[in-house]
This record gives C-alpha cells, structure tokens and sequence, in this order.
C-alpha cells in the first residue's frame, strides 16, 4: 500500500495518474497548501520542503518526495513506463529533467505572473510569457512525428501532460501548437488520467482546447 500526499496540483496530478495507470493500490491524504497545511510540523517530518507531492511506500518503508524521483520509483517497483535499458531509458530521464527544471517551473511562475498577479510586474509577464511559448515551440517540435514524448507511452508523458492541462493559467492556445494539442487530448481520452484527475478531489474537468 502506498500512501500519497497531495492536492490537485499538476506535481499531485503526476502521482495520482501514475499510481492509476500502474494500478498500484494507495490511500490518499489531501494536504491543503491553500490553508498552508504543508506546513504542519507531521506533514514537514515527512518532506522538509514542505510541499507536496509525498509518497510513503508502507511495503518498503520508502518515504520519497521530488514528482519526478517519485514517478522513477514506481516505474521501477512495477517494471513499467520506463524503459529498463538503452537510449529509450536515457531518453525518458532527459524529458523527466527538462520537466523538472524548465518546463514545469516556468510554467509554475507564468501562473504567478500571468494570471494570479495580472497587471503587477509586466516585465515579469513579458519575460515568463516568452519562457512559456519558447518552451512550448520545443514540446511540438519533439512531438512532431512521435505519438508520446519518447515513442512509447512513459513517465516522461505522464510528468509533462498534467502542466499542459493548465494551459489557460499560462495564457497559451494549443491551436497554437497542434502537435501538442493532438497529444494532450489523446492522453486526456486515458481513464486511468481521467481517474488520476480528480484525486485528492473533483475540482473540474479536463479542461478542452
Ligand atoms: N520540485 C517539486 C515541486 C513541488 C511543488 O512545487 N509543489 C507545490 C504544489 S504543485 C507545493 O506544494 N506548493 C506549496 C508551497 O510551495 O508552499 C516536485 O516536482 O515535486
């Protein structure tokens, strides 16, 4: 059994769609970061970032925080959506980084900016506006001609599809980008994503292009 603590962020997202598609049983502990529950002293003995997502794996004892470690720990306990060797495996941890370090962080400032402070710094929104775009200009150019991130269906697609969904937060059309846009609905069509969506709760649904 795996216990999960998250909020429907797209980071929480990752966790839910992947333990879904795995089909791995876990219990789920909703930590509000918008009643600044993450920084309850039993939440923070768990992860010192004080954020979420966590996993605690009660077959192991494995207590992981990170959406991208966590996402490589399950692969690797079930054997699947990530390629056990070769440049298939290489190429499924370089999408993973690129999430990690520019995709989802900059998207996660454009949010900031764009849309929770609209108005407030323009140099900022102009700045993480282009961030945003030019980083999308790279997702549909890998995508174009592969159906996933990597050729086969990975953990790669399941780190970047959930910050995808927030499209409208940072201001982007996916008419824009048609490659990405084919890909984000194709994914968006999966029950297990449809299921891993509305964990800790329903907030609504998959937002359509
Ligand atoms: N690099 C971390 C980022 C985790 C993260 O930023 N979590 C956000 C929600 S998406 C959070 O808990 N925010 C609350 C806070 O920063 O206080 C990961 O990939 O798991």
């Amino acid at each position: 059994m795996i216990d999960i603590y998250t909020w429907p962020t797209p980071n929480g997202l990752k966790i839910s769609i992947a333990l879904e598609e795995l089909g791995l049983p876990y219990r789920v502990h909703s930590i509000n970061i918008e009643k600044d529950e993450q920084f309850a002293p039993a939440f923070v003995a768990i992860n010192p970032a004080a954020k979420i997502p966590v996993i605690v794996d009660q077959d192991t004892g494995t207590v992981l925080t990170e959406s991208s470690a966590i996402l490589v720990y399950l692969a690797e306990k079930t054997g699947r959506l990530l390629p056990e060797g070769g440049a298939a495996r290489l190429q499924v941890l370089e999408w993973l980084f690129w999430q990690s370090a520019s995709f989802g962080p900059t998207l996660g400032y454009a949010h900031y900016f764009l849309t929770y402070h609209a108005g407030a710094a323009p140099f900022a929104e102009t700045r993480f506006g282009a961030d945003v775009r030019r980083l999308y200009e790279t997702l549909e150019r890998r995508l174009n001609g592969r159906e996933f991130v990597v050729d086969v269906y990975s953990i790669a697609d399941i780190a970047v599809w959930p910050w995808v969904s927030r499209f409208a937060r940072h201001r982007i059309s996916l008419d824009d980008f048609p490659e990405t846009r084919r890909w984000y609905l194709v994914l968006g069509n999966r029950p297990a994503i449809q299921r891993g969506y509305r964990i800790p709760h329903f907030t609504a649904g998959i937002p359509l292009p």
